[in-house]
């Protein structure tokens, strides 16, 4: 595309603000599993190295306030494939599946939103989360016209065993963490990234396309290749801080303690003495995403869509290493609710940063908004296309985050609000506090904040929808909580 004619469509998003229907603008929307904001252009930890996303953030605008609608892979994909949130849905958990949810079943989801208006849809790597069912494995394939199959190592093949903690269980699945034998080129995330680069060297039959990538790394086993390890020598890494007595300000309304103690693998890290061992683990898998993501970035950036491709990056929810004394995800604190998030729109505010406060659930409008096509009556989340157009305007409407039935947390990008089902609330002010350490629920000061985002809570919370009973027997990968 000439200068002059990308110059007019970010001229024209710019001016029309429902950012110009610009039609025939292909979309690359991409998932990262379980990275949270240690990336470069987050700022989340100045140790871990991402050469590509700190590259990709000059062309694109960096969220610094993205949320996750639920803080787990499968209703935290559900809601933003849908367009709903959890308590509009049911499907609160990763033994929840969409299609078997009354609420969720026959919604068009947004792959297929855009391959039923004149896209061509295509995929490979974890977009929607998987289920066993008695037809087979779901991986929402259905959603897709074109699925694309790779067969590259998932970094099960070890060098040794020096992979293994067995003493990191947890809900029956453990930390792992070591070098693959496969090379970079063998794993499963760099061999999807190349059928994702492969892709741009075709054509469409003249439509336009939406192409979902789907990265598994940070997500466990991080098993990635050597190198990366070797990117952070054990003696310079610093690990997550943790407070000991975080939880003593988290009571119930007798004063009680409301949490007993430290996750169970919070506990078994620590007995192991492995904190920064596993805090290294996760920024070398950081880094080898990273790598994955150069491969696509580079390819679109020479090849004919460069202009004309939106690419929306997400994260599916953050993620815990040692803070409030936990790993992994679930809860309802800024470490597992705040996401990762980068959007470029060609020509429009190409290495800017926003500090508007954005959900997950709210790509599904902007995306039809920025391409042109109709709204969808559905969406719970709202276009965020205004933002794109003028990331410093102020964009402040607190936004949900869910964790089970009636668990939710709201933040407007200053207070993180927690509301649990059990009565017990939390209440953090992220202008003195971002590590949220100073629970203010309980402080009569702030009760006109507290009245205002209790207000805001839902008002329906649909029962749960029926779980995936064959998930246990057969499907080891889906007890990844
Ligand atoms: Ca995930
Ligand atoms: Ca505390």
């Amino acid at each position: 595309m000439s200068f002059l004619k990308r110059f007019l469509v970010g001229v024209c998003l710019i001016l029309t603000t429902g950012l110009c229907a610009k039609e025939n603008m292909n979309v690359l929307f991409i998932a990262i599993d379980d990275l949270n904001d240690w990336i470069g252009p987050m700022g989340g930890n100045p140790q871990v190295k991402t050469p590509h996303l700190d590259k990709f953030a000059n062309f694109s605008i960096v969220m610094n306030k993205a949320y996750c609608p639920a803080t787990v892979c499968g209703p935290s994909r559900s809601s933003l494939l849908t367009g709903r949130h959890c308590h509009n849905t049911g499907v609160y958990g990763n033994s929840n599946n969409l299609k078997k949810a009354s609420k969720t079943k026959d919604l068009e989801t947004l792959p297929e939103y855009f391959g039923n208006r004149g896209y061509h849809t295509l995929t490979t790597g974890k977009i929607f989360h998987k289920h066993m069912t008695s037809e087979g494995m779901d991986e929402g394939h259905w959603a897709f016209h074109e699925v694309g199959k790779t067969k590259g190592s998932a970094g099960g093949m070890l060098w040794k065993k020096q992979a293994t903690h067995p003493d990191h269980k947890y809900g029956g699945s453990p930390i792992q963490w070591g070098a693959t034998k496969a090379p970079l080129e063998k794993t499963k995330d760099y061999m999807n990234a190349k059928w994702a680069a492969e892709q741009f060297e075709r054509d469409f039959d003249g439509k336009p396309f939406f192409m979902a990538l789907g990265i598994s790394r940070p997500h466990l086993p991080f098993f990635v290749p050597q190198k990366y390890f070797d990117m952070y020598p054990l003696d310079k890494v610093k690990p997550a801080p943790v407070k000991l007595d975080d939880y003593d300000d988290i009571v119930d309304s007798n004063g009680k303690a409301f949490f007993k103690g430290p996750d169970a693998t919070w506990l078994a890290v620590d007995k192991s003495n492995a904190h920064t061992e596993l805090n290294r683990a996760y920024m070398a898998s950081v880094t080898y995403a990273d790598d994955c993501l150069g491969v696509v970035f580079d390819a679109l950036a020479k090849s004919q869509y460069a202009d004309n491709t939106i690419v929306m990056l997400w994260g599916d929810h953050g993620w815990y290493l040692g803070e409030k004394l936990k790993y992994r995800k679930t809860g309802l604190w800024e470490e597992a609710a705040r996401v990762p998030f980068m959007v470029r729109v060609p020509g429009v505010n190409e290495g800017v940063k926003s500090d508007g406060v954005i959900n997950l659930i709210d790509m599904y409008p902007t995306l039809i908004d920025l391409c042109g096509l109709p709204e969808n009556s559905n969406n719970d989340g709202r276009s965020f296309a205004k933002l794109i157009a003028n990331p410093k305007m102020t964009w402040n409407t607190p936004t949900l985050s869910t964790m089970g039935h009636m668990n939710h947390a709201l933040t407007d990008g200053r207070y993180r609000y927690i509301s649990y089902k059990k009565g017990v609330q939390e209440l953090y002010d992220h202008n003195s506090d971002p590590m949220e350490y100073n629970n203010l629920a309980n402080n009569p000061e702030y009760a006109e904040i507290i009245a205002k985002f209790k207000k805001q809570l839902p008002k329906n919370n649909e029962p749960e929808s029926p779980r995936n009973t064959m998930e246990k027997k057969k499907n080891k990968a889906s007890k990844k909580i």
